[in-house]
């Protein structure tokens, strides 16, 4: 069954933009659930399915993995929710994606869109890569991922900032001011 689109919140941004970041604060204070698309999709490489061998190359090459694929785990991650809001971190970054979401699992209420140059993501992706074990955190992929969100996802923050569903923030701040100006969304 489709959720209340009031619970649903898109978290969007550049690699690197601190969706997690933010999204952890937000889950702290206000108890919503927090789901990741690329942390879904990383599980399900680490789970050894079928697919996870090729969303994997495709993760490690910035491209973004099939719709039906990411959908679907969204999709039963949300239906065993309870919380008072769910922050989809990461998805949709594709418009088709956008408008399969809408049409077969829910309405949202608004885009979280952090605003970041690609020379301090990239800063902070190489330096979280020194630790932190993901095939993309190094900087090729890095360059990859860029382009990707350039062309690709971009276009889906412009769809629904023309319909005036976008709360915009500047995410170059330290996580304390940026999550000063999260906080006043909700
Ligand atoms: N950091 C965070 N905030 C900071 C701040 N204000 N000041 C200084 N440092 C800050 O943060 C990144 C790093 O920066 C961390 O070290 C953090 O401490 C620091 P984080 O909060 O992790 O940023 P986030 O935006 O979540 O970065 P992430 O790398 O997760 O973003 P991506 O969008 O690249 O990754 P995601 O996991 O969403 O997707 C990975 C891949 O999965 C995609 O490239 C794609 O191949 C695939 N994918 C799909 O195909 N479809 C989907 O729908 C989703 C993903
Ligand atoms: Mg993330």
């Amino acid at each position: 069954a489709k959720k209340d689109k009031q619970k649903i919140v898109f978290v969007l941004g550049g690699p690197g933009s601190g969706k997690g970041t933010q999204c952890a604060r937000l889950v702290e204070d206000f108890h919503f659930d927090h789901f990741s698309a690329g942390d879904l999709l990383r599980a399900e490489v680490k789970s050894g399915s079928s697919t996870g061998v090729e969303i994997d190359r495709m993760i490690a090459n910035g491209e973004i993995v099939p719709g039906d694929i990411t959908i679907s785990l969204l999709a039963n991650a949300i239906s065993s929710s309870t919380a008072p809001g769910i922050l989809i971190d990461g998805f949709p970054r594709k418009l088709d994606q956008a408008g399969a979401f809408e049409k077969d699992v829910s309405d949202f209420a608004f885009v979280l869109f952090f605003d970041c140059p690609e020379e301090v993501m990239e800063e902070r992706l190489l330096k979280r890569g020194e630790t932190s074990g993901r095939v993309d955190d190094n900087a090729e992929s890095i360059r990859k991922r860029f382009d990707t969100f350039v062309k690709t996802s971009m276009p889906v923050i412009e769809y629904y900032e023309a319909k005036g569903k976008v709360r915009r923030v500047d995410a170059t701040k330290t996580p304390d001011e940026v999550y000063a100006v999260v906080k006043g969304f909700f």
